[in-house]
């Protein structure tokens, strides 16, 4: 064979083969799926694309090297490889992403079995030079002729794997009505986006209370976006696409800013909490940020706390304890929120140098009729005295709950019963009102 033909076929080779697995490349996925769609199968069959995203693989890259990474990718191609019936095809479509195409699939169970077997097929831990990866999979599926055009059905694949991840089950068929909600979704994101650093979102404040006086003795921030045709958008929901889509730390500093400044014209025995989402404890760039935040605005680190979950922190460790560190020397406090609905691990009370949890709600909600809710909220508040921790009893909606907390020895509360959150232009009259408002 002449050295040009060689040559040739070699480039064609690398146009459309992932050099790393072997496999073919998206883009001799995508010319095999058009090649499929232009024949359709029988009636009643369908081809199937399983869009396909390991788990963890991230992590392998981050501890152990991408060295490890790629030996792990070849190692899941090959297992793929195995699990599919002669003449389908698997190709990489970059990072930890992999595609199959399985074409005259008889029905969806079928094509359901195809994906069981590839998530069987990846359970076995991975070897690696640097010893052995749990990378399982997700997987979402789409099916030609139902789904759509050629066009349509990788981009549907893809839509249904997002599910399937954020889902319990591994796997996960595209349904229609998961393309109007992506399209929602995408719309969300495009208005949060525009709507970062204008006054349609600004943090509200609650305030925090000494239970026995009555008195305010802080507020904490809740983001509020107030969007011009849809109205109230609740913080759950944007917070968690901002996470997402990367928009977490632009918000963020937008909202504490505003916070602080507000905060710096407070009282000066007034302190600010603020909630860090567990997206940003993996941000390196928070703690620096955080400060200059502070010195622009003049409030004062030991006025400002912190707010996380304890998820947050275990997600990664190190980078939670970097992270709070330099700020914790800084004077900044910190507080585990929602405590008792993750880990309640005294391993972070004590490893973390925390000043505070916050009892979750639902133990004050559930306190009056459930002993155990009441033990429990006993526990936490001794815990607390035990290791020096401030306790502070969150989502206090009554008297009785109110009484229940203060024979408790519980200092610090917050809820309806006092105040909801409020804009920064009602401060001044909660802080004026008389303290019995805060202890009838
Ligand atoms: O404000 P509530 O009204 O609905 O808030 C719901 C959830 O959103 C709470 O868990 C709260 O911690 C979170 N949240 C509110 N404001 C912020 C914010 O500014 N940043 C982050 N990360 N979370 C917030
Ligand atoms: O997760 P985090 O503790 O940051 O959440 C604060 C959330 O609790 C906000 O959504 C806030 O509106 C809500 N909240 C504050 N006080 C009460 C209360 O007394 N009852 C209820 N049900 N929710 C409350
Ligand atoms: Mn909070």
């Amino acid at each position: 064979m002449g050295r040009r033909i060689l040559a040739e076929r070699e480039a064609r080779a690398l146009a459309l083969e992932d050099p790393l697995t072997g496999l073919p490349n998206r883009r001799q996925f995508d010319e095999a799926l058009a090649h499929a769609v232009a024949a359709p199968p029988r009636a009643g069959a369908s081809h199937a694309v399983l869009a396909l995203d390991l788990n963890g693989f991230k992590k392998v890259n981050d501890v152990y090297g991408h060295l490890a990474g790629d030996e792990v990718l070849a190692q899941v191609a090959l297992r793929l490889r195995q699990a599919v019936r002669e003449g389908d095809l698997v190709a990489r479509l970059g990072g930890d992403e992999f595609a199959v195409l399985a074409t005259h699939i008889a029905s969806s169970e079928a094509a359901t079995g195809v994906a069981r077997r590839i998530i069987e097929a990846l359970e076995p831990p991975v070897l690696s030079s640097q010893g052995e990866h749990q990378v399982g999979a997700a997987i979402g599926i789409a099916l030609s002729p139902q789904d759509g055009g050629v066009d349509e059905i990788l981009r549907k694949a893809d839509i249904a794997l997002y599910r399937a991840k954020g889902g319990t089950s591994a796997l996960c068929f595209f349904e229609p009505a998961m393309d109007a909600q992506v399209r929602e979704r995408d719309h969300l994101e495009r208005e949060l986006r525009a709507a970062i650093g204008t006054p349609a979102m600004r943090p509200f404040y609650q305030p925090l209370v000494d239970l026995k006086s009555g008195t305010i003795i802080g507020f904490e921030a809740l983001a509020r976006w107030t969007h011009a045709t849809l109205g109230e958008i609740p913080p759950d929901r944007f917070i968690t696409i901002a996470d997402d889509c990367g928009l977490i730390a632009p918000l963020t500093d937008d909202l504490l800013r505003q916070a602080c400044a507000e905060a710096a014209t407070w009282p000066r025995h007034l302190s600010l909490s603020f909630n860090v989402s567990p997206a940003q404890l993996r941000d390196m760039g928070l703690g620096l940020r955080l400060m200059g935040i502070l010195a622009e605005t003049g409030l004062a680190p030991q006025r400002l706390e912190i707010e996380l979950t304890e998820s947050a922190l275990v997600r990664d460790l190190d980078a939670a304890r970097h992270i709070l560190g330099g700020i914790r020397d800084a004077g900044v406090r910190i507080a585990l929120d929602d405590f008792g609905t993750g880990y309640s691990s005294l391993y972070h009370l004590r490893n973390f140098k925390l000043d505070k949890i916050k009892i979750d709600r639902s133990f004050i909600e559930a306190m009056a009729h459930d002993p155990e809710s009441a033990a429990i909220v006993k526990a936490l508040v001794g815990l607390g005295e035990g290791l020096s921790l401030a306790v502070t009893a969150e989502g206090v909606e009554d008297a009785e709950q109110r009484a229940m907390l203060i024979a408790q020895g519980c200092q610090e509360a917050q809820g309806f019963l006092f105040s909801r959150a409020v804009p920064a232009a009602e401060i001044p009259a909660l802080l004026a009102a008389p303290v019995q408002a805060r202890t009838a």
